[in-house]
């Protein structure tokens, strides 16, 4: 759907990344754009500034409180809470409201292949962005991955694929956001401090399939045919991966596609470079997209034995005194931690804990006992966690990582493995997971290889 955007009185809630670029985008196509940051930060100055000089006004803290002036369309970036002020005041004056990847869709205006799910999005989007190079096929990633769909319209790369990481957060200001292959990996507790309850999260993340219809792709693991077969329109081509069925299963020692007429090996399942089970979904995940998008066997199984994953995802760091030290940092919710803990099967000791986003522990509750030989909890959940640990596995709840580190490399044996896992977002004691993961690595690896 086009937009008429020139002279239009347009607010922009948040000037994160996502935010300046969709201010960026509006300011190109001629909209008179206001931003609005409930922050005041020197980072946010320096942005306000670039901003400021390509024409836009930007109210930093208190100073955009005032905003009684007119606006004609509300443009959000993701993490704004729906209680907001501006939100509120926007929908009771019937002003539209849009997600910032709904205006970057609308003014793309061309096929995006978009992935959602709890677990497992960027990775699987990388590896399918890999496969698509390898087979001579530009592809451009955007989206939560970190790279705001609006950046990609910016950028304007007419000819590349477009395959866009989608979060529920994104879903819950989507109006005609309709990708043409649209893929849920898995549907897991997240983010229950927004959604409160998981029917909610699911209806968002659902969201995807909405605006779907003849000629589309939606793609879902065999585990989830149910939900395909009921929450997506039926005009929409219906396509699962893995069971007996799917277009990619794995069977004895390989992975293979299963189309009419057509069942050829991709890779063994030893040569897939990704560790553990939720790794091999996600593998099938983006073979089963490739496939769709005409990839061939060969290519797709090049890309599945190079790719060795991505920075704080079950990461390997070293090996002090033996003790393989693993930095899963990016594991924010109960779902990553059950993969991480089941990737292993040497004793683990597990650093955990983090901010509370509403999340119920309980059900790591029955893998704890085969898998972990000490806990070692903290953060704002650390009393959430103790619930659970408690009776089932030793635990000691520690003041943050460099408490924790050198008590895991002290209570393990050589070939354990020490397991940073959190299970909780990272905002209570870091600025971000990445910063997380590299302050746990730096303690591992400046403090102690031996004699350090
Ligand atoms: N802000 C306000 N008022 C509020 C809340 C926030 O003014 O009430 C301001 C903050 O001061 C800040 C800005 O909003 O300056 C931040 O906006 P944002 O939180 O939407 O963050 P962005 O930098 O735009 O990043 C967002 C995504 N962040 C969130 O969804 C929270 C990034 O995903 C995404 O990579 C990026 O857009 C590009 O698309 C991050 C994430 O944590 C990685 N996502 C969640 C997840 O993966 O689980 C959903
Ligand atoms: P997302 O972008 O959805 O957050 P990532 O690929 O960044 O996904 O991985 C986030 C966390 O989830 C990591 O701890 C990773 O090991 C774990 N993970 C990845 N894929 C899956 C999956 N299919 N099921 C469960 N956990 C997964």
């Amino acid at each position: 759907m086009l937009m008429h955007l020139s002279g239009k009185k347009v607010v922009v809630l948040g000037l994160g990344v996502s935010g300046e670029a969709a201010a960026e985008l509006l300011l190109r196509e001629g909209a008179v754009v206001t931003v609005l940051d409930d922050d005041d930060t020197s980072e946010l100055r320096n942005r306000a500034g670039q901003l400021r000089r390509k024409g836009a006004v930007v109210s930093l803290g208190r100073e955009g409180e005032r905003n009684g002036d007119f606006f004609e369309m509300l443009v959000l970036s993701p993490g704004i809470p729906w209680s907001h002020r501006v939100i509120r005041r926007a929908r009771e004056e019937e002003i539209p409201v849009l997600a910032e990847i709904e205006l970057a869709a609308r003014l793309l205006n061309r096929p995006l292949i978009a992935v959602t799910g709890t677990n497992g999005k960027t990775t699987t989007v990388s590896l399918l962005s890999d496969i698509f190079r390898r087979g001579g096929m530009p592809c451009v990633t955007g989206g939560n991955i970190g790279y705001p769909l609006s950046r990609v319209v910016l950028e304007g790369e007419e000819n590349s694929l477009i395959v866009v990481e989608v979060s529920s957060f994104q879903l819950d200001g989507i109006e005609t956001f309709r990708p043409s292959i649209a893929a849920l990996l898995n549907l897991t507790p997240d983010h229950l401090d927004r959604y409160r309850v998981m029917a909610a999260y699911r209806a968002a993340k659902l969201r995807l399939f909405e605006n779907q219809g003849e000629g589309d792709r939606a793609v879902m693991p065999d585990s989830l045919r149910l939900l395909l077969e009921s929450a997506v329109p039926p005009a929409v081509e219906k396509i699962i991966w893995g069971g007996k069925a799917g277009m990619v299963r794995s069977e004895g020692e390989a992975i293979w596609t299963n189309l009419p007429g057509r069942r050829e090996r991709i890779c063994g399942m030893n040569e897939i470079a990704l560790p553990g089970r939720h790794n091999l979904e996600n593998v099938m995940a983006a073979a089963t997209i490739a496939l769709i998008k005409g990839v061939g066997e060969k290519v797709i199984g090049e890309a599945i034995r190079s790719f060795a994953g991505l920075p704080h995802r079950l990461e390997y760091v070293a090996s002090p005194l033996g003790v393989r030290f693993y930095n899963d940092s990016k594991a924010t919710n109960p779902g990553a931690v059950a993969a991480a803990l089941g990737s292993f099967e040497r004793p683990i000791i597990w650093l955990a804990g983090g901010s509370d986003k509403g999340l119920d522990f309980s059900p790591l509750k029955p893998l704890l006992r085969g898998s972990v030989k000490l806990a070692l909890l903290m953060g704002e959940s650390r009393e959430k966690l103790r619930e659970v640990v408690e009776g089932e596995v030793p635990f000691q709840t520690v003041s943050g990582l460099e408490e924790a580190v050198p008590i895991a490399l002290r209570s393990a044996e050589p070939g354990d493995v020490v397991l940073l896992s959190p299970g909780c977002a990272s905002f209570d004691m870091f600025k971000s997971y990445q910063e997380r993961g590299e302050i746990f690595k730096y303690l591992v690896n400046n403090q102690l290889l031996p004699g350090g």
